[in-house]
């Protein structure tokens, strides 16, 4: 294990640069490239958790020649002294794994309660572009394949923590051929075979923030309300792409059904941190952590797609938004399926 001191220094209390409900980390950003003990060039888009009383981060980390691993990094107040594995911790296996012939990305992590687990959702780049892979892991040290759940091209992927009438259930976003692309649901008995494929959230189109591509961030939250989903859009400019966060808040019973839809994002690439890097304009969460005992919810999201950063929120401020934003039109949706 290696110690990173850097963002230690940020013990001051005041915080950092606020986006309405979300509260930008004064340390930020937590973790970049320069922090790893081994030489890469860049660490983004982390899954979190919370491990053995820590907060770890499942990293995508890109290394020098442009391919994706994961890495562990660990801390004892999800903010601070983050320490990171020596080597890289969940690596392309490209010789038992054909479909992860150029990396391993985006990881999203999920405790499933009924197998004593974390199921791992990630992106393996194979040839004929990006699919959804399964893995589990107990530690965050070792993990186990359960191989691609969805073919190319399809991304964005985590799994609910339960089954629903005995069925797991997996938010991704295949990418479509003609017309924008959608988040989908889909369904299985064993987190093999999958069905049911449903169209969850469509993107908007024209001028939203939310037009053209949209994609899921961290893992479904479960709350009294529903299951909290914050998804990022991609907005197209003359100047490249532009991936903000809004939420959604589907069914507890029955996922499929959106209750709720944000019209506006409510959070965004602003500082220089999130509009330099190697690509800019971008914040890409794909993990969160809730301390319920003070209602706090840590976001972890990639930044430029070249270092970390974390963003604190009031669950209750979130939720107290989303049950204010309207109901999305149901015919709609199912018009597009
Ligand atoms: C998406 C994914 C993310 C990345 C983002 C911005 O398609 O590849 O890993 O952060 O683009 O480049």
């Amino acid at each position: 294990m290696v110690m990173r001191e850097g963002a230690a220094s940020t013990g001051n209390s005041s915080s950092g640069s606020s986006d309405w409900l979300f509260t930008r980390f004064r340390g930020n950003p937590i973790v970049t490239a320069q922090d790893l003990p081994y030489r890469v060039n860049t660490v983004f888009n982390p899954a979190a958790a919370e491990v053995d009383g820590e907060s770890a981060l499942l990293m995508r980390v890109e290394d020098l020649r442009g391919i994706s691993h994961l890495a562990v990094a660990r801390s004892h107040d999800g903010r601070t002294g983050w320490q990171f594995d020596a080597k890289p911790t969940f690596e392309s296996d490209p010789e038992n794994h054909p479909e992860e012939i150029w990396g391993v990305e985006d990881p999203r992590v999920t405790w499933l309660p009924e197998v004593g687990e974390w199921a791992v959702a990630y992106t393996a780049y194979s040839r004929r572009g990006p699919l959804v892979s399964l893995a589990f892991t107990r530690d965050f040290r070792s993990f186990t394949r359960l191989g691609p759940a969805m073919p190319p091209e399809d991304k964005d992927a985590a799994l609910f923590p339960r089954r629903f009438g005995g069925r797991w259930a997996l938010i991704h976003r295949p990418s479509q051929l003609r017309g924008p692309s959608d988040m989908w649901i889909s369904y299985s008995p064993d987190l093999l075979h999958w069905g049911d494929h449903t169209m969850l959230l469509p993107a908007r189109e024209g001028a939203w923030w939310d037009a053209g591509k949209i994609g899921l961030g961290p893992p479904p939250l479960e709350t009294p309300d529903g299951w909290l989903v914050m998804y990022h859009g991609v907005h197209l400019t003359a100047s490249g792409s532009l991936y903000r966060l809004g939420f959604a808040l589907l069914d507890l019973e029955d996922p499929r059904i959106c209750l709720r839809r944000s019209d506006e994002w409510v959070f965004g690439p602003s500082e220089p941190y999130e509009r330099t890097g190697d690509v800019v304009g971008v914040t890409f969460p794909c993990g969160w952590i809730l301390d319920s005992s003070t209602d706090e919810l840590r976001l972890y999201y990639g930044a430029a797609d070249s270092s970390i950063s974390l963003a604190t929120a009031r669950l209750s401020e979130i939720l107290d938004y989303v049950r204010s934003c309207p109901a999305p039109d149901r015919r709609r949706h199912a018009d597009r399926r």
